[in-house]
């Protein structure tokens, strides 16, 4: 007989997750992903200006708030078939590499470390041991005694005063958590160090976007505030010049010390590894634009069915046929009127709620497919796409990773071991680590464009009488995120978004196969049903985003597990 327990709401995402797994023997056996609120960006956008939709679309998500912005321009300028000016696609490709390393960095440390990391445990440490340790590991400054002793009175002082604060309600001596004490003190202190180098990331965001979150200096047809490198009311010489030192204050932290910690903890928790593989089909998109059409780009994408590298269909273009015409959603389980599936240029979105019907409808998020599956997207989708791709710098972060995990667990760890739940959040450490060098690539891109006397960053868009269809795509933080947009006389028609939470958290689909969060939770194991640690570990590691997943909004929930005595499931 399996129990089935409920998690809602899923913390440590951005927005409201339920999951319900069957539990038989210890182990998962079968499991719902629920997106529980609506808010509709989609009906919003419908009858605006094309030019505005990109200030309402980023509205769609606090957390990835640039990424949509990004695609919804990309979206309106491939239905006007424009072209963008080269220095706002570098200084676009600026924003969103820092945005992404921000993302990945809050995403390991604060989202998802606690899952592995026992903060309780720390207080045990040796913090002369915890120096030796981290200072054979990494060069990284701030790995001295004093540093760790420091960390670990902090948190006393937080335990005695019975105000965990940001780490109450962590499962804290839970049989899963396996660091020894001196790793968890490393760990906790890198936690706490890694607000600050989130905040340059996201500094080199708002000082060339003007704003984050939710940036402000987008336009369809390019960026809106001009370059003068003399001019303080400008971007300027000296701005770009604080953007350059943030960066290398960065590449310090993803090299020396996210790196090295992923490699740790996806060593010391090696056991894990066969964990979380889930759907294997896996879909990204290229990105960071070279030229001013989009068909030149620094990272590639592409659709991987069924994990076979050598089935690997590239995605060249923002005109790539592939993709326009692969992406389909269903809403058979979800709660929309009707049950089909369509193209995103054929949808429509009216809500139409019912209850939780475990065998009929059961989310607020559509179920995306590619080629008529149900896809994974995400890191590991981009970073396997670009390794087969030969990519060479995902080719050099990748082996690197993964030799410093095999070298810590003592064994040899290839390829095939990140198709898991520590495989996502160590292709999403490589990834952070490739967006650095295109980081650099394209502020050094900028820079020499300037310096030719190349001070354009805007084309006027045009929009003609009659009809016309765009997409756009952006490899976001999470996943490959696309929106569809149907132009009238200049007015939007018809805005969908299919978003990567979207394809990750997405219900059965028309065939009723699983989407990928819940075909990951499958043969998870879990080891105590009142504190579920490891159906956490399987859905952190893909970063949800429900805000995003169904373009919705915020409320109050307590009850974090619940249970369900099932009959013979
Ligand atoms: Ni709200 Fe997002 C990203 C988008 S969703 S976080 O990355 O798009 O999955
Ligand atoms: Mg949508």
């Amino acid at each position: 007989m399996a129990e089935r327990i409920t998690v809602d709401p899923v913390t440590r995402i951005e927005g409201h997750l339920r999951v319900d797994c069957d539990i038989k023997d210890g182990k998962i056996t079968n499991a719902w992903a629920s997106g529980q609120m609506w808010r509709g960006l989609e009906i919003i956008l419908k009858g605006r200006d094309p030019r505005e939709a990109w200030l309402f679309a980023q509205r769609i998500c606090g957390v990835c708030t640039t990424v949509h912005a990004i695609t919804s321009v990309r979206a309106v300028e491939n239905a006007l078939n424009m072209e963008i000016p080269l220095n706002a696609q570098y200084i676009r490709n600026i924003i969103i590499a820092a945005h992404g390393i921000h993302d990945h960095i809050v995403h390991f440390y604060h989202l998802s470390a606690l899952d592995w990391v026992d903060i309780v445990s720390a207080l045990k440490a040796d913090p002369k041991a915890a120096s030796t340790l981290a200072q054979s590991l990494s060069p990284w400054p701030n790995n001295g005694v004093q540093k760790f002793k420091a960390v670990q009175d902090k948190m006393k002082k937080f335990v005695e005063s019975g105000q965990l604060g940001i780490f109450a309600n962590g499962y804290w001596g839970h049989p899963a958590m396996k660091l020894p004490p001196e790793v968890n003190l490393i760990a906790t202190a890198h936690y706490l160090e890694a607000f600050e180098y989130q905040r340059k990331a996201n500094q080199i965001v708002s000082i060339l976007g003007s704003k984050t979150p939710h940036i402000q200096n987008l336009a369809v047809g390019g960026v809106a505030n001009p370059i003068n490198p003399d001019s303080q009311s400008a971007l300027n010489m000296e701005r770009l010049a604080y953007v350059k030192a943030l960066m290398v204050e960065l590449e310090d932290f993803i090299r020396n010390v996210y790196l090295v910690d992923l490699a740790v903890v996806g060593g010391l928790y090696a056991d894990w590894l066969p964990y979380g593989r889930g759907v294997t089909n896996y879909l990204s998109v290229p990105d960071f634009p070279m030229d001013t059409k989009g068909t030149k780009f620094w990272t590639m994408g592409g659709y991987i069915p069924n994990n076979d590298l050598n089935k690997f269909q590239p995605i060249t273009s923002f005109n790539d046929p592939i993709f326009k015409n692969g992406v389909k959603e269903s809403i058979k389980h979800s709660w929309y009127e009707g049950d089909w599936t369509r193209h995103p240029y054929e949808e429509d979105t009216v809500p139409k709620y019912t209850d939780f019907q475990h065998d009929g409808k059961y989310s607020w998020v559509k179920a995306p497919t590619f080629n008529g599956e149900p896809a994974q997207v995400g890191p590991l989708a981009n970073v396997l796409a670009m390794y087969v791709a030969g990519h060479k710098p995902t080719q050099k972060y990748a082996k690197l990773v993964l030799e410093k995990i095999g070298a810590i667990a003592k064994t040899d760890v290839g390829l095939d071991a990140l198709h898991s739940t520590l495989g996502r959040h160590a292709t999403r450490c490589i990834r952070a680590n490739v967006l650095y060098d295109i980081l650099l690539e394209n502020y050094n891109a900028l820079i020499g464009n300037i310096a030719n006397g190349d001070m354009d960053a805007y084309n006027p868009p045009d929009f003609p009488k009659g009809e016309q269809t765009g997409f756009g795509f952006h490899e976001a933080p999470r996943g490959t995120l696309s929106h569809w947009v149907v132009i009238k006389d200049g007015k939007i028609k018809n805005y969908q978004c299919v978003v990567p939470s979207t394809w990750n958290a997405g219900p059965r689909n028309q065939e009723d196969k699983h989407g990928p969060y819940e075909a990951s939770l499958i043969g998870n194991p879990v080891a105590d049903l009142e504190k579920p640690l490891e159906v956490l570990r399987t859905l952190h590691s893909f970063d949800p985003c429900m805000a995003c997943a169904i373009h919705l909004h915020d409320q109050k929930k307590t009850n974090i597990v619940h249970f369900n005595h099932t009959h013979g499931v």
